[in-house]
């Protein structure tokens, strides 16, 4: 068992996700691409794999252990390791699995008293000691504000929390995998090894920026397993198992994690130390079925479709029934949340993100160069603080910019606005009488959201008033 560990040091390339935008159709699965998913259905899935003779039990169990997967993360379930699979296995994350059961059967996930002592044992060079310990500092400072428990940083001697960085064979059974891949675990509460938490030093962490990875992020996941948590499904918590950036400075726990932690110790009975100085609302994962949804945005990129909503945006393959809630930071750490439109340019392979009176660009994940600009940039009028929604005309070649019931016209073979300037929405979407808050074109009809409505014109007519989740997995 120990022996094939080595093989998750072929799982480096968290990188390769961002094949999966640009191509979907399906590669053939080579054999280190194969030993990759084994390895990771063995650690995380406790598939076990008998011996090479009895290969047809084991494909047999690595399809169950795929499927259980395929439902963790919400994926379309096949059994079979598809192009889908692959690239969710191929992100970096935590190494404590996602079904407990396989770890610490029948333990008891909680501490027996309320205040819990932690000692960090040792540093990592990226980051300077200050960094290291206010990050451990606020990543328990987020479980503390929610809960009734108390964390003392202890400086010698045995800490419930013993916290610690390691490469590779660290001593406890669980050797990391060198840069990417896993990168930390925590132990369930318990006496000994419990609590602990480990973090690869294989990978680069960092105090603030969005390269690397965040150690305050990082480390506030694996403090939620410390006190008890299991991984969550909910693709906006901090318990769900792959890393994603976040906005540091304004980090709110998720109302997902808050309920589970609550769920265990209860909730935090104390006054606020500050009550003038309010704690921000912790983020909610936006619902497909809400019939009140209203959208922020909506896009096609790359022959996908994503629906914006909050830090979130669901992803609509034409390749796939279902579609899947992502993260924003997960893609794109340097965009914004809350996103005013977005649109996709064919003639220059960008999709454009507005919010307030900046806009960003990015090729596949990457900011393309000189962005974020402002609106004006664009050459809209300076009194355009915003806009509510933005689509490209394929008939035309022109993106509409709409601000409450006007729209510009702007040409993207010039990249200027044309003359004119605002028009009114119901001249051109008769019948559209509302705002257009979110806009995107789909064979051949242009699909106008207004609240939680969605308006489908064709042909220079409406054709349909749709509910707001026509397009979403409700
Ligand atoms: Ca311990
Ligand atoms: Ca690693
Ligand atoms: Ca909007
Ligand atoms: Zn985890
Ligand atoms: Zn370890």
């Amino acid at each position: 068992m120990r022996s094939k560990m080595a093989f998750f040091q072929l799982w480096v390339l968290a990188g390769l996700v961002i094949a999966a935008l640009s191509s979907p159709i399906t590669p053939p699965v080579g054999k280190e691409e194969e030993d990759l998913a084994k390895n990771y259905l063995k650690k995380l899935y406790g598939m076990t794999e008998k011996s090479t003779e009895s290969s047809g039990r084991s494909v047999n169990d690595m399809s169950v252990k795929l499927a259980e997967m395929q439902e963790f993360f919400r994926l379309k379930v096949t059994g079979t390791l598809d192009a889908e699979t692959l690239d969710m296995m191929k992100k970096p994350r935590c190494g404590v699995p996602d079904v407990s059961a396989y770890v610490a059967a029948g333990a008891n996930y909680k501490w027996k008293t309320n205040l819990v002592t932690y000692r960090i044992l040792n540093y990592t060079p990226d980051m300077s000691q200050a960094e290291v310990d206010n990050s451990i500092e606020r990543a328990f400072q987020v479980w503390a504000d929610v809960t009734p428990l108390k964390f003392n940083r202890i400086y010698s001697g045995v800490a419930d929390i013993m916290i610690s960085f390691g490469v590779q064979d660290h001593g406890d059974g669980y050797p990391f995998d060198g840069p990417n891949g896993f990168l930390a675990h925590a132990f369930y509460p318990s006496p000994g090894i419990g609590g602990d938490a480990h973090f690869d030093d294989d990978e680069f962490f960092t105090f603030s920026s969005y390269s690397g990875y965040n150690l305050f992020l990082v480390a506030a996941h694996e403090f939620g397993h410390a006190l008890g948590l299991d991984h969550s499904q909910d693709p906006g918590a901090l318990m769900y198992p792959t890393y994603s950036f976040r906005d540091v400075k304004t980090y709110a726990l998720p109302q997902d994690d808050i309920n589970g932690i609550q769920s265990i110790y209860g909730p935090n009975t104390e006054k606020p130390v500050d009550p003038k100085k309010p704690k921000p609302t912790p983020p909610v994962t936006p619902n497909a079925c809400d019939p009140n949804l209203v959208l922020d945005a909506v896009t096609l990129l790359r022959g996908e479709i994503l629906f914006f909503k909050k830090g979130l945006f669901w992803r609509n393959s034409p390749f796939s029934t279902e579609s899947q809630q992502h993260l924003i930071k997960s893609f794109w750490p340097e965009a914004p949340e809350n996103i005013d439109a977005a649109y996709e340019s064919p003639s220059d392979d960008l999709v454009y993100i507005f919010k307030g009176q900046n806009v960003w660009a990015f090729s596949g994940y990457d900011l393309a160069k000189g962005f974020p600009k402002t609106l004006s940039s664009m050459g809209l009028p300076p009194n355009v603080k915003s806009i509510d929604a933005a689509v490209y005309d394929q008939e035309t070649g022109k993106t509409l910019f709409f601000v409450q019931n006007y729209y510009f016209s702007y040409d993207e073979a010039t990249k200027k606005i044309d003359r004119g300037l605002q028009r009114q929405v119901a001249d051109r979407f008769p019948g559209m009488t509302g705002t257009v808050t979110a806009a995107f074109q789909y064979r051949g009809f242009t699909y106008l959201y207004s609240g939680s409505s969605l308006f489908e014109f064709g042909y220079g007519r409406l054709f349909r008033v749709l509910n707001n989740n026509y397009f979403l997995p409700c």
